[in-house]
């Protein structure tokens, strides 16, 4: 769907609700595909993020308990993290994180190694987070199996009568189902364990500063998953050449020197990792790759109901982008898991 409009004053009284009332300057913010983000610049020279909660795919009760819950946890641990100033549902004001940004595209393997690190630091920083369990924010939110049977409903429906033009999209699906259920299975039979995770690791959901510290945003999604698929989208996006929508596909590859500096970065802070789960790194790069890529086709094929799009073809080039990394793993496999496998053994050592 296209970007939602809001007027002055819907916006004065989200933020009057939430104590501000000097606000000089309010506009739109960053390339979330999700909520609507927008920076607040202050009388007081205070700048704000404030931010209305996609209310179609969040519960938003649930979504305000685990962030509330994440962060003060995290405050508490002295560890670095969002800072909300409000929460009045479906508002929220979180206080801007100067002199860090946020990109699309990793610059430097050094970068990429430091996003690894973060996130791998958030997933430990939360292991200990008390009882009772996270609520489950979107169940099944990384399931492939159940993303397939999504694909094929919204094939058969064909709401927006689009079916017909990705026929080669399909198949390029088809021919990837055998894969589908493995890290699910895995997690069902315990052979890998559940551990409290972000699960929206995409490179502009962590914050880098110059001097290489860096703040894990974006954490509506956390809740409880697999470190597997944590990774698996760092692969995804950190070793990306090209944008999310690159047009041209000879420019999107995945690039092997993102990906070693990536499984280094990881590894050195994920020390809690499992053999089984270092030892299904690099696949997991492959699946949830494959996954995101069925979940822009399915919003394609159902008339662009969940991301965020700019233009008819949006969702459709972001699923070509995607098949396009797929394949370029997919050739890379080897080396890849060769990759793995040797940083394991010197980090472990
Ligand atoms: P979405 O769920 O739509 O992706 P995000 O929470 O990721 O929304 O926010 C979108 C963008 O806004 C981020 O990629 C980042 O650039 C910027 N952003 C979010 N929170 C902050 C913050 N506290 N300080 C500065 N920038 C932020
Ligand atoms: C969405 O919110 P944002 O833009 O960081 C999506 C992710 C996808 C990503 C693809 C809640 O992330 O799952 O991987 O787009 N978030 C949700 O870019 O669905
Ligand atoms: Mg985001």
């Amino acid at each position: 769907m296209g970007s939602r409009v809001y007027t002055r004053e819907q916006l004065d009284a989200a933020l009057a609700s939430m104590g501000v009332t000097d606000q000089t300057d309010v506009s739109r913010y960053g390339s979330g595909h999700i909520n609507d983000t927008f920076k607040v610049e202050t009388r007081r020279g205070v700048r704000y993020i404030l931010q209305r909660v996609n209310t179609d795919i969040f519960p938003q009760e649930m979504l305000k308990a685990n962030i509330l819950r994440v962060t003060q946890f995290l405050k508490a641990k002295g560890v670095k993290s969002l800072e909300v100033v409000g929460y009045e549902n479906p508002w929220r004001l979180y206080a801007f994180l100067e002199g860090y940004t946020s990109v699309d595209i990793v610059t430097s393997p050094r970068e990429a190694a430091l996003a690894a690190g973060a996130f791998a630091k958030f997933q430990n920083d939360l292991a200990d987070l008390p009882a009772p369990r996270l609520g489950d924010i979107i169940p099944r939110f990384h399931d492939t199996v159940d993303r397939l049977r999504l694909l094929d409903e919204a094939a058969a429906a064909d709401v927006a009568g689009r079916r017909s033009g990705v026929s080669a999209e399909l198949a390029f699906v088809d021919a990837r189902r055998d894969e589908a259920a493995k890290i699910v299975k895995m997690l069902e039979k315990g052979e890998i364990p559940e551990r409290i995770t972000h699960n929206d690791t995409k490179i502009n959901n962590v914050m880098l500063a110059p001097d290489g510290t860096n703040v894990v945003i974006d954490l509506d999604t956390t809740m409880p998953g697999s470190a597997l698929y944590d990774f698996g989208d760092m692969v995804r996006t950190s070793t990306a050449a090209a944008a999310e929508d690159e047009r041209d596909l000879s420019k999107v590859y995945s690039r092997k020197e993102y990906f070693e500096a990536l499984v280094r970065g990881y590894l050195a802070e994920a020390r809690f990792l499992t053999e089984a789960e270092k030892a299904n790194l690099a696949f997991s790069g492959r699946l949830i790759t494959l996954t995101i890529g069925i979940r822009f086709l399915t919003d394609y094929l159902a008339g662009d109901t969940y991301f965020r799009t700019a233009y008819p073809e949006h969702n459709l080039v972001r699923a070509h982008t995607q098949f396009r990394m797929v394949e370029s793993m997919e050739a890379q496999a080897g080396e890849y898991e060769r990759i793995v496998r040797t940083a394991s053994g010197e980090i472990r050592a």
